[in-house]
């Protein structure tokens, strides 16, 4: 931790007192903090791109709005983009990746023949950076899943095509969890379903457990990988019907010992991922968030300190949960600065868990067991304007961060001189 100046010191020591007062360890919340890696997603740097240079469209059922300019090109771009975000970002991150990011030199390599060697220069770039990795098998953007269905396709064929590109991408993972010395998370989420209203729900849903079966069959060491199974209730041309809903894979994750994934984007907009977590980890040992923020529709905003990012963080710190949730981003705009947009999405989640872990939780719980809901209600809302942005400052500025809105000049900087350029 770098110097601080002589006013954020002060303040500091003042909000601590306030703090100390409600029996709240500054100084512990701090440190809690900075051992959170978030794992930043490669896919808003370039709109959900990838690098294959297949001339296939994003498809998939999402869907990336805006033109602004700057968006990178190639993977030294994103990586620098990727650089200068976490410039301004406090304390030590991940990084996601997709498959569809693989670097192939130019040549053709198809899904299912992909294998760490084209992840090279991600993992060394990780490596020298002291961070961990994350992957993604790709199951959209690409000609086989351009009907729709990839693992619950009905024909075999295709299945087995897509069965072999998460087979691989397992591989891809285990050898980056061992590079790196953390486990990669490997997060499998397929778009398939239909339009319109099916007439048999079920066969698709057999087809997907026996591909996702055969995927997994090879066990691998947690050291260095761990399978996650994302649900979804709905997306463009899926409207009527997802293989893979919040129903099928929390029978599956149960069933299977797998990680599941909850994106907060991925349920009836009236219903909130912070009220999951609590149910689902009374079954499974971990889970994975994908943190997004969706508006009217599952819309991949870019994430805000908002009421659900704030339950969500305070679920993750009152059930004790931090150790066995693995916390990762997903949205993507292109309708501003790429580079802020990973900015402002992490530092409002690292916000939000410093806020939790700020919460003067012994008084709160007090309040509950004994029944007095009325200061329950009263010290939550009291709680909200406690000092928690001169310890945010603090922690920002002893990290050599950006201290406030001071990272905004530094993006607009980059914007012209790099990203403008593009
Ligand atoms: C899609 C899922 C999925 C993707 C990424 C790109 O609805 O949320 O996680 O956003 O794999
Ligand atoms: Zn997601």
């Amino acid at each position: 931790m770098s110097k601080t100046s002589s006013h954020t010191e002060q303040a500091f020591q003042l909000a601590k007192e306030r703090y100390a007062e409600l029996g709240v360890n500054v100084d512990q919340a701090l440190s809690c903090l900075s051992a959170i890696a978030v794992s930043l997603h490669c896919w808003q740097g370039d709109d959900v791109g990838g690098f294959e240079r297949s001339g296939e469209e994003l498809s998939g059922g999402i869907a990336v709005t805006g033109n602004y300019p700057g968006k990178a090109r190639t993977p030294d771009e994103l990586r620098a983009d990727l650089d200068k975000a976490m410039a301004m970002i406090p304390g030590k991150h991940r990084l996601n990746l997709h498959a569809s990011y693989a670097e192939t030199g130019g040549k053709k390599v198809e899904r299912d023949e992909l294998d760490a060697s084209y992840f090279q220069n991600w993992i060394a770039w990780a490596k020298d950076r002291g961070m961990g990795m994350d992957f993604n098998p790709t199951y959209f953007s690409h000609p086989k899943a351009a009907d729709g269905f990839t693992l619950a396709h009905r024909d075999p064929a295709i299945r087995r095509f897509w069965v072999d590109h998460g087979i691989i991408c397992r591989k891809i993972g285990a050898e980056m969890g061992k590079a790196l010395g953390s486990p990669c998370v490997n997060n499998f989420w397929i778009p398939d379903g239909f339009k319109d209203i099916p007439v048999d729900r079920l066969s698709p849903r057999k087809w997907l457990a026996e591909s996702l079966d055969a995927i997994f069959a090879e066990p691998i060491d947690p050291k260095h990988n761990l399978d996650a199974v994302e649900a979804k209730l709905f997306g463009i041309g899926s409207e009527c019907y997802v293989v893979g809903s919040h129903e099928f894979y929390l029978g599956y994750a149960v069933s299977r010992k797998k990680l599941l994934c909850l994106d907060a984007g991925h349920f009836h907009p009236t219903e909130t991922i912070s009220d999951k977590i609590s149910s689902v980890m009374m079954w499974l040992d971990e889970i994975l968030l994908h943190v997004s923020r969706g508006v009217r529709w599952d819309s991949d905003h870019v994430v805000i300190l908002s009421d659900e990012l704030q339950a969500i963080a305070q679920e993750l710190v009152r059930g004790d949960f931090l150790g066995r949730v693995h916390i990762g981003l997903d949205f993507f705009d292109a309708s501003i600065n790429r580079v802020a947009a990973w900015v402002i999405g992490t530092r409002s989640m690292l916000k939000a868990l410093l806020m939790a872990l700020l919460e003067p939780i012994a008084q709160l719980r007090q309040c509950e067991s004994t029944g007095d809901y009325t200061s329950r209600l009263a010290m939550l809302e009291e709680t909200k304007t406690l000092p928690f942005s001169t310890v945010w400052d603090y922690y920002c500025e002893t990290s050599g961060v950006p201290v406030g809105h001071a990272w905004i000049a530094e993006v607009k900087r980059y914007e012209e001189q790099v990203l403008s350029k593009r």
